[in-house]
C-alpha cells in the first residue's frame, strides 16, 4: 500500500497518489505528456536543454528529507505529482460549510469557480517559465544559472500539480483547460497568459530576483490561501507546493541582498559617499542603489496587481463557499465566517485616498495583500541592514499601494511612490525618477554579460554566502556541455 509520503517512480509520471490504480487519469497525464516536454523544448530555458543542471528532484513528502540532488538533463526532470499526506478526519475551516468534513470530490455547486482558481494558478507557473527563457544565456555566475533552472523546473512541476487536479476532478472540461495551459504564451497578443504581471518582460537578472522576491511572494500568498481550502485535493497540493516556494524566495532575497554587497563595497573601496553620484557608481561595474529602488517599485507595483481588486464579490463567493481562505486561516481566531465583520480598505473617492469600513468578506483580497505586503516588509528590511552596515546614508522602501496600478481602487489615478495623488503631467515628468527609465535598462543591460566558470561572480554582484546543497565555491552547478 502507498504510505502516501515515498513516491513511486517506476512509471513515466513519478507520484505519491496511487496512479498506477487509476487508469484514467494516468492515461490522460500520460496523453499529456508529450505536449508538455514539446512546450518546455519551445519555450523553457533557450539553449540549455543538453546541459547538466545539478538539481534538486522531490522524491518524498515528508519535510524531514524530501529531495535529493544530482545532475539532470531539463527535459529528463522527474516532474511528479505530489500532495502532502491526508490529514484524518480534516475538516472545512471557515465560510458556510465550516466544520463540515472537507471535500474529497468536487462539490457540484462550486465545480465552475473551483475550476477557475485552479487554471488561473495554474497558468502563473508556465507563464513565469516562458518569461525567463532567456536569462540562462547572461547567468552572472554558474551558481545563479543552476538556481534559475532549479526554479523553473519546479514552476514546471506546479504545472503539473494543477494539470493533475483539472484531469482527474474535472472531467472533459479539465482535459481541455489543461491543453489551454499549453497553448497560451506570456506577452502574446492573440493568446496571453491570464494576469497582468505573467505578460510582462524579464529582461534581465535584476527583474528576475525582483520577480522571485515580489512576484513568487504573490504565489506564497496565494497558496498559502488556497491551502485552507475545503477541497481537500487542492489544499493537500499546495502545501507541498509551498515547500518548494521557500526556494524561490531564497532566491529572489539574496539575489538583491548579494547586488546590494557588492555594489555597497564598490562604492566604499572607491570613497564614494553619496548613493545618487550614480555616474561614479556606475563606471565601478555595479548596480547604483537609486536603479535598485526603481526595479523594485516596477516589480512591487506590477505584483500588487496580482491581487485583483481590493473589494471583490469574486473572493467573498470563494470564502464563503469553503474554497480560499484568508493567509494562514487556521491560524487566526475569530468566527471563520465574517459576515458581521469589516476590514479597512484605502479606496480612492473623488481623486483622494481614503481609508473605509468594508465588509470583511468583500475585501479579502485587500487583507491577503496587506499580508503580502508586511511579508515583503521584512525582506525590505534585511536589505537595509546591509547598507546600514556599510555606512551609507541610503534605505530602499516599499512605494505606496497605489503607485504604478492597473488593477482595482487606482487603476483610474496616478501617484507617487509616497502616495501622493498626481495629475497626467506630474506623472509623465515623475515617471523617469521612479520607474527604470530607458537609460537605466540599458545600464543594466551592458552589466548582463554571462560567467560561467565554476566559482567566478559577474562584476555586479557578491558570491553566495554558502552554496546549493552545502557545495564549495567554486562546484560546477551547471556542465554547459552536457
Ligand atoms: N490581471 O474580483 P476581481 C504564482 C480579473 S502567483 C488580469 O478583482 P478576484 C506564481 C479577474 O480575473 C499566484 N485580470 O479579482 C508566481 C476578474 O475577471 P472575470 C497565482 C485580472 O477574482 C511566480 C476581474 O478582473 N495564483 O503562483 O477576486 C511564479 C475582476 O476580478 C487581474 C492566484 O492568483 C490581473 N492581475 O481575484 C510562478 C490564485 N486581477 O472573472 C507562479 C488564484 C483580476 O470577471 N486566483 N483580474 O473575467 C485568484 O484567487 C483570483 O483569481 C485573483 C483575482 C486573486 C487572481
Ligand atoms: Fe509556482
Ligand atoms: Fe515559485
Amino acid at each position: 500500500m502507498p504510505d502516501g509520503l515515498t513516491v513511486n517512480y517506476d512509471g513515466l509520471i513519478p507520484n505519491n497518489v496511487d496512479l498506477n490504480a487509476d487508469a484514467r487519469v494516468r492515461k490522460a497525464l500520460e496523453t499529456w505528456h508529450p505536449g508538455y516536454i514539446d512546450w518546455w523544448k519551445d519555450m523553457g530555458p533557450e539553449g540549455f536543454q543538453e546541459a547538466l543542471v545539478y538539481l534538486r528532484t522531490a522524491v518524498s513528502v515528508d519535510p524531514k528529507g524530501w529531495a535529493k540532488f544530482d545532475y539532470v538533463r531539463m527535459p529528463e526532470y522527474k516532474w511528479g505529482i505530489l500532495l502532502a499526506p491526508k490529514v484524518e478526519g480534516r475538516l472545512i475551516g471557515f465560510g458556510q460549510h465550516k466544520g463540515e468534513p472537507a471535500w474529497q470530490e468536487v462539490p457540484g455547486e462550486y465545480r465552475g469557480m473551483l475550476r477557475r482558481l485552479i487554471t488561473i494558478q495554474g497558468d502563473t507557473e508556465p507563464a513565469s517559465v516562458e518569461q525567463q527563457r532567456h536569462l540562462g544565456k547572461t547567468a552572472p555566475s554558474l551558481y545563479d544559472m543552476r538556481n534559475l533552472f532549479q526554479v523553473n523546473v519546479e514552476e514546471g512541476r506546479h504545472l503539473w500539480a494543477m494539470v493533475y487536479l483539472l484531469q482527474k476532478y474535472f472531467g472533459r472540461d479539465g482535459r481541455e483547460e489543461a491543453e489551454e495551459l499549453l497553448r497560451r504564451r506570456s506577452g502574446s497578443q492573440d493568446s496571453p497568459r491570464m494576469l497582468g504581471a505573467f505578460n510582462e518582460a524579464t529582461p534581465d537578472w535584476v527583474s528576475f530576483f525582483m520577480f522571485t522576491f515580489f512576484t513568487d511572494r504573490d504565489g506564497k500568498m496565494q497558496l498559502e490561501a488556497l491551502a485552507q481550502s475545503g477541497f481537500d485535493p487542492l489544499s493537500r497540493t499546495c502545501r507541498f507546493m509551498l515547500t518548494e516556494e521557500a526556494h524561490h524566495m531564497f532566491v529572489g532575497e539574496t539575489g538583491v541582498q548579494r547586488i546590494i554587497e557588492r555594489t555597497c563595497a564598490a562604492m566604499r573601496e572607491a570613497g564614494i559617499e553619496d548613493p545618487a553620484d550614480t555616474e561614479r557608481v556606475r563606471a565601478l561595474g555595479v548596480i547604483d542603489l537609486p536603479t535598485l529602488q526603481k526595479k523594485m517599485n516596477l516589480h512591487f507595483s506590477l505584483t500588487l496587481d496580482l491581487f485583483g481588486s481590493e473589494v471583490s464579490t469574486n473572493a467573498a463567493n470563494a470564502y464563503n463557499a469553503g474554497l480560499k481562505g484568508r493567509y494562514r486561516e487556521d491560524r487566526l481566531e475569530d468566527d471563520h465566517r465574517l459576515l458581521d465583520a469589516t476590514y479597512p480598505v484605502l479606496r480612492c473617492r473623488d481623486g483622494a485616498i481614503v481609508r473605509e469600513e468594508v465588509p470583511a468578506l468583500s475585501s479579502l483580497n485587500m487583507r491577503l495583500r496587506d499580508d503580502f505586503v508586511q511579508d515583503c516588509q521584512g525582506g525590505v528590511n534585511r536589505w537595509n541592514k546591509v547598507i546600514e552596515k556599510a555606512g551609507i546614508p541610503f534605505r530602499l522602501s516599499l512605494p505606496h499601494v497605489a503607485f504604478n496600478r492597473k488593477i482595482g481602487e487606482f487603476a483610474a489615478i496616478e501617484a507617487d511612490p509616497e502616495g501622493r495623488v498626481l495629475t497626467a503631467a506630474e506623472w509623465a515628468a515623475g515617471r523617469d525618477r521612479w520607474l527604470p527609465s530607458t537609460d537605466d535598462n540599458l545600464f543594466i543591460e551592458s552589466l548582463m554579460r554571462p560567467v560561467s566558470r565554476p566559482g567566478e561572480f559577474a562584476s555586479w554582484i557578491a558570491p553566495p554566502k554558502v552554496g546549493i546543497d552545502n557545495k564549495p565555491g567554486d562546484f560546477e552547478y551547471v556542465k554547459l556541455w552536457g
